[in-house]
């Protein structure tokens, strides 16, 4: 698979939404995978990214939806985010036991919108780089991840560890559900 930073508005598009707490590492992800620089912490309030990706041969642009995760802006805008997308990367940070406690009350709010059979779903432990500060373990989050049915990867944005593998894992998945035709346009 590969991708490019293009805007076609012919091929299928694939809405993606990117949740957690503040702090994780979402713009991080987002600016990797589309090999943005990005140094310096900035609260978001939301970001769109359009990158085109390949998939078995086939072009598909992402949408992706970077949100703030402050918990009042989530409060305000999440439905809204919720329908955008048809894929979900929840992230926490491994270093942070209470980001991965606050996924759950996403992944509800996510299934009392959205039909879940109709959606991908992954979970990313980011910051994986931080081996001695680390509050939940990969087998913490794999078995929560399987037990709501989620995809699960563990990634560092800083060390461009699993950065592409969430995108595509999410998306490839999403168009297996979907038969390839995607619900997009
Ligand atoms: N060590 C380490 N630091 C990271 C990693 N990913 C992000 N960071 C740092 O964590 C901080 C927050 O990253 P952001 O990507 O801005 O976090 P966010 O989830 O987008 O935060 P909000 O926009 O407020 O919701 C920044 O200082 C990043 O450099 C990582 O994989 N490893
Ligand atoms: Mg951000």
């Amino acid at each position: 698979m590969s991708k490019e930073n293009s805007q076609n508005n012919f091929i299928k598009k694939i809405p993606i939404t990117l949740f957690g707490k503040t702090c994780v590492g979402k713009t991080a992800l987002s600016y990797r995978f589309i090999k943005l620089e990005y140094e310096d912490f900035v609260e978001t309030n939301e970001n769109y990214f359009t990158p085109n990706i390949k998939i078995n041969n086939k072009e598909y642009r992402l949408d992706i939806l970077d949100t703030g995760g402050d918990k009042e802006k989530f409060k305000e805008f999440s439905e809204g985010w919720i329908k955008y997308g048809n894929c979900f990367i929840l992230v926490y940070s491994i270093n942070d036991k209470n980001s991965f406690e606050e996924i759950n009350a996403i992944y509800e709010r996510i299934c009392q919108t959205k039909n879940k059979k109709s959606i991908s779903i992954i979970l990313v432990g980011n910051k994986c780089d931080l081996k001695d500060d680390r509050e939940v373990t990969e087998e913490e989050g794999k078995k929560y991840a399987k037990s709501k049915g989620m995809l699960f990867l563990e990634t560092s944005a800083k060390d461009n560890y699993n950065v592409n593998e969430v995108f595509e894992t999410v998306a490839n998945d999403y168009l297996k559900k979907s038969g390839g035709f995607c619900n997009c346009f």
